[in-house]
């Protein structure tokens, strides 16, 4: 049988996703290769659990109690608000395949229960079941810009609490200088992670400074409820002046360390992907350019200016003052 499958690079955004530079350039005959096993498992949404997907959306998340929060007058828009459709229907999870089209596949992730880790250089370390996590988090709801590298963005509402509460929650030791943020492992329910060419799990780190900067938030909730799995849930990272694929989805694991994290878009694509990925419209990506963006808005799109930091530049631009020899816009 013929199986005619969307791959990343037949879709609009071809000319501008990650998937579409190290597959070209890197990776393109390993994938041929195992291209018919690849083919049958995406051809089939639902493969590993139509049954399982259903299920769970019939029970109600147990932390719904908690939504909708109070919104912080601090954090609002110059613009409106992506529509809540398309802010949960076009998303980048690798985990669950390497094309916008993944939220029903991501229904098969099981979110409960789920435990965080907190470990490195802590002052102890602690694994912590979600929903005793969120009862200590001051919870808020925030408006926030996100910008994709692959210049589209979007304006959403995120509900959850302050990176720096949970910093502070984890007591890491003085001398730790990065938070290192991991994903979930678990490549029955997420296919992508059989695409042994990545290297899971995702990846990402911020400096302690940047961790404890007032605009680092970890989202919990979505459009005023729990988010959704395909957004990143139960926890997922908003850095909103950095490229939005620092913004790790499915976190299972904090790390307090003193060395550098490679990143898992660093390691396919350090060139293209730093660690940094501050937003800055004149410093182009090496194939494309950053000066504007494709704002997903209620009208449909809308091409924008895209601004230093993605307009945050007031709160974070110190961070990076003093830094030499690095790309902090790439
Ligand atoms: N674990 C994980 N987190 C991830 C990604 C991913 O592939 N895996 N994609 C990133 C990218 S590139 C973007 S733009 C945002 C998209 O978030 P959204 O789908 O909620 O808009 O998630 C980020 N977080
Ligand atoms: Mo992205």
């Amino acid at each position: 049988m013929l199986i005619k499958i969307k791959r990343g690079w037949e879709l609009p955004d071809s000319a501008a996703t990650p998937e579409s530079v190290f597959m070209n350039r890197r990776t393109l005959l390993k994938g041929l290769a195992t291209g018919p096993l690849l083919a049958a498992g995406a051809a089939m949404p639902f493969a590993g659990g139509l049954g399982s997907a259903l299920a769970d959306e019939e029970q109600e998340d147990p932390s719904a109690h908690l939504y909708p929060v109070e919104q912080n007058p601090a954090y609002t828009l110059d613009r409106p608000l992506t529509p809540e459709d398309i802010a949960t229907t076009y998303n980048n999870y690798y985990e669950f395949g390497s094309y916008k089209e993944i939220w029903q596949e991501a229904q098969a992730l099981k979110i409960r229960p789920w435990t965080v880790e907190f470990d490195g250089m802590v002052e102890e370390p602690m694994t912590v079941a979600i929903d005793d996590l969120l009862a200590k988090m001051p919870l808020e709801e925030r408006l926030y810009r996100h910008r994709c590298v692959e210049a589209w963005s979007i304006a959403v509402p995120y509900s959850g609490f302050p990176l720096k509460a949970l910093v502070d929650f984890a007591r890491p030791l003085g001398d730790a200088k990065y938070l290192v943020m991991q994903t979930f492992e678990d490549d029955d329910v997420a296919q992508g992670q059989r695409q042994f060419w990545y290297p899971w799990p995702y990846i990402e780190g911020l400096t302690m400074a940047e961790a404890t900067n007032e605009l680092a938030f970890i989202a919990t909730g979505y459009y005023g409820k729990p988010i959704p799995k395909q957004n990143g849930a139960p926890l997922r990272l908003a850095v909103p002046w950095k490229y939005g694929f620092k913004h790790i989805k499915g976190i299972v694991r904090f790390s307090f360390t003193d060395e550098r994290p490679v990143s898992f878009w660093e390691e396919l694509a350090g060139n293209e992907y730093g660690f940094w990925a501050n937003v800055n419209p004149d410093v182009p990506h090496p194939r494309w350019s950053q000066a504007n963006e494709r704002f997903y808005g209620p009208d449909g799109q809308e091409r924008l200016p895209t601004q230093l930091y993605n307009g945050y530049a007031e709160q974070v631009a110190s961070l990076y003052e003093g830094i030499e020899n690095e790309l902090i816009f790439m």
